[in-house]
C-alpha cells in the first residue's frame, strides 16, 4: 500500500514531503520522485511496550511518495497509487504572486485525472464493440453489454466534471471496474496549505470538500509546521504559547492517510516486543495472523482478542482479563478490529 503526494506548482509538495521525511531541506534531483517511510505514531503501542517490558517497540508504517510533476509521464504511478494526498495552495504564489483560487486548482487536478480515465473507457469501449461485431457467444455478449452499460454511464458523469471516486456503485459494479484502476477513483486527501491569512478559508472549504465520498481534507500550514519540527522541544513550545498557535502535526497527517488507506492496526505484547501490525480493514483473525509469520497462519488454532481500552483497564493484567472474562477465544474467521490485543495460539 502507497500513498503519493501530487500537485500543481508550488502547491508545497516539497516542503509536505520534507515534513513527512523529517528532513529540513529538499534533497534529490530536481525533478525525481522521492520516497519516505512513514511511522504511525501510536501511543498504544508505547503503552504495551511499558506494560509489558518489552526489549523492543515497532510502530506500524506507511509508504509515502512525492511525485515531481503532475503529467502524462507520472499518470502510470498516479494510477497504482492506493490514495492520493493532494496539497492546494491557499497562500499567495510566491513567484507570480497570483492569489489562491482552491476550487479552480481541485478541478484542475481532477480534470487530468478525469481525462485519463475517460480515455480507458474508451479503448475499453472499442475493445468490446470489435469482440461483439466478431461474434462473441451469447453469455459473454450479456456481460459485456452489461460492462457497456456502465462504462457508458461513467464516461456521461466523468465528462460532465464528477471522478470516479465520487460515484456510488455496487458491489458487483466495483468488481467490474476494478481493472481499469482508475485514476479518479483513487481516495483523496486534500491538504488544504494555508498561510496565516486564509485559515478561515481553508477550514470553511475543508468543511465543504469533505462530505465529498473518497474525499478527505485536513487544512494546514505546511511551512509553518515545518519550522516549528526543525525547532528544540522547549522552543517549539514557547512559540506555540505566545503565538496561540494550533499545529496539526505530522503524527496526526500520516494518521489520516493510513485511514484513507483503508488500514488499521492490531496489537501484539510481549516480553520480546511490542508492536502494532497493518491490516486491512475487514481481515480476518487466520489472515492478520499470516501477516505476522505465514507459519502462524498455516498452524492457526485461535486468538485470544482483548481490545486495547479493556486491558488498559485492567492495568495490562492479562490474568484479571481473562478472570473478568474480557480476553475472548475468538476463531479464524473473526474480523479484527483496530486496537485489537491478540495472542495468537498455533501448531508449529
Ligand atoms: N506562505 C506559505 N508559503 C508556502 C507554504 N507552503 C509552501 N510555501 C512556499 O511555496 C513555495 C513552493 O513550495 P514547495 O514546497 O517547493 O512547493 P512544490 O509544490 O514542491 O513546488 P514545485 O516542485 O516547484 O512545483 C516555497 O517558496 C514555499 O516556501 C505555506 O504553507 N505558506
Ligand atoms: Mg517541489
Amino acid at each position: 500500500m502507497i500513498a503519493r503526494l501530487i500537485g500543481l506548482h508550488r502547491c508545497g509538495k516539497s516542503t509536505l514531503f520534507n515534513l513527512l521525511s523529517g528532513r529540513e531541506k529538499t534533497s534529490g534531483k530536481f525533478g525525481e520522485k522521492r520516497l519516505t517511510v512513514c511511522k504511525i505514531a501510536d501511543p498504544r503501542v508505547t503503552q504495551l511496550a511499558e506494560a509489558y517490558s518489552s526489549k523492543k517497540t515497532t510502530f506500524a508504517e506507511i509508504e509515502i511518495e512525492e511525485l515531481p510533476e503532475l503529467s502524462s509521464r507520472m499518470l502510470p504511478d498516479i494510477k497504482d497509487a492506493n490514495a492520493l494526498i493532494v496539497p492546494i495552495r491557499l497562500f499567495d504564489d510566491p513567484i507570480t504572486r497570483e492569489k489562491p483560487s482552491p476550487e479552480r486548482d481541485i478541478r484542475e487536478i481532477d480534470t487530468e485525472l478525469i481525462l485519463n480515465d475517460v480515455k480507458a473507457i474508451e479503448t475499453r469501449l472499442g475493445t468490446i464493440d470489435r469482440y461483439i461485431k466478431k461474434g462473441a457467444p451469447k453469455q459473454e455478449r450479456e456481460e459485456l453489454e452489461s460492462e457497456k452499460a456502465l462504462l457508458a454511464r461513467l464516461e456521461a458523469l466523468l465528462e460532465s466534471g464528477v471522478p470516479v471516486r465520487q460515484i456510488p456503485l455496487d458491489k458487483k459494479e466495483m468488481q467490474t471496474i476494478k481493472n481499469y484502476s482508475f485514476a479518479s477513483g483513487i481516495p483523496v486527501l486534500y491538504l488544504l496549505n494555508h498561510d496565516d491569512d486564509h485559515k478561515e478559508i481553508a477550514r470553511t472549504l475543508a468543511d465543504k470538500l469533505s462530505s465529498l465520498a473518497g474525499t478527505d481534507t485536513l487544512p494546514m500550514n505546511v511551512k509553518l509546521e515545518l519550522e516549528l519540527a526543525s525547532l528544540p522541544e522547549d522552543e517549539r513550545r514557547e512559540l506555540i504559547d505566545e503565538f496561540e498557535l494550533e499545529p496539526v502535526g505530522v503524527d496526526r497527517l500520516i494518521k489520516k492517510v493510513y485511514n484513507l488507506l483503508g488500514l488499521i492496526s492490531f496489537l501484539t505484547a510481549g516480553e520480546r516486543e511490542a508492536r502494532a501490525w497493518t491490516i486491512r480493514t475487514g481481515t480476518d483473525a487466520l489472515h492478520s495472523a499470516g501477516t505476522i509469520h505465514k507459519d502462524m497462519q498455516k498452524g492457526f488454532i485461535r486468538a485470544e482478542v482483548i481490545s486495547f481500552n479493556e486491558l488498559a483497564s485492567v492495568n495490562f493484567d492479562t490474568n484479571l482479563a481473562k478472570k473478568k472474562g474480557m480476553l475472548r477465544l475468538e476463531g479464524k474467521d473473526y474480523i479484527v478490529k483496530d486496537g485489537d490485543v491478540i495472542f495468537f495460539r498455533f501448531n508449529v
